[in-house]
């Protein structure tokens, strides 16, 4: 497993549907120059073939900003198009085999929706934990209960791994989460649905990067 060369800090998982006609691989490059600093392609109705071709597509993309691009699930295509590397949820390929099947330098992400995730991840040499879901929301609604502020400040206490948490955030809640005990945020809605998703990206990295200083007090 490998580290990202910097904090993931701003994460953007890409949603089709959530970018409302607007070209996806636009999307993702106008929030690569506001600040994101990782891409997951979540595909979720794709051909394998056509998922491939876009992960290609996004990867070449990013590779000029050194973006990391982390495909959602699938460790074929990640393979397929050398990507950088995979998340995974609680019903995917489990992280043994995943942790056979890439190379040692990828990036591993897992989902964690319960203290026994959490629990459990802790023995994994993983690059981060996906703190799913922080709030509720209508983009992913077959989750657990959201963690909320405090759970995710109780598994702050608990894990080495670093934080990345998902769900219901924006930019009036990023700053709560970051002082919370996340280490990154990651979003969807949030950059895919703005109006402008370089804006968004943009003033959400604020956020977090405010939220990091030392001496930040609100
Ligand atoms: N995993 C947990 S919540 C979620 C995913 C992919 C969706 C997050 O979407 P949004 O629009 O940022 O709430
Ligand atoms: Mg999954």
């Amino acid at each position: 497993m490998a580290t990202p060369e910097t904090d993931i800090q701003l994460y953007l998982v890409t949603d089709e549907a959530a970018c409302l006609g607007r070209d996806l691989l636009w999307v993702v490059e106008e929030a690569v120059q506001g600040g994101v600093t990782m891409v997951q392609l979540r595909e979720k109705t794709l051909s394998t073939r056509a998922f491939i071709d876009r992960a290609k597509r996004l990867k070449a993309i990013l590779e000029p900003y050194n973006v990391p691009l982390i495909i959602n699930d699938r460790v074929d295509v990640a393979l397929a198009a050398n990507a950088d590397g995979v998340h995974v949820g609680q019903n995917d390929m489990p992280f043994e085999l995943l942790n056979q099947m890439l190379p040692p330098e990828k990036i591993i992400g897992i989902s964690v929706e319960n203290d026994r995730d959490v629990i459990e991840a802790e023995e994994w040499d993983i690059s981060y934990l996906g703190v799913s879901p922080l709030f509720e929301t209508p983009t992913k609604t077959d989750t657990q209960k959201p963690w909320g502020l405090d759970g995710l400040r109780g598994i702050s206490t608990q894990s080495k791994h670093p934080l990345i948490a998902i769900g219901g955030i924006n930019l009036t809640n990023a700053g709560a989460a970051m002082q919370n005990g996340a280490t990154g945020i990651a979003v969807v809605s949030a950059i895919c649905s703005a109006t402008s998703p370089y804006e968004a990206a943009f003033r959400l990295k604020s956020m977090i990067l405010a939220a990091k200083e030392p001496n930040h007090t609100s």
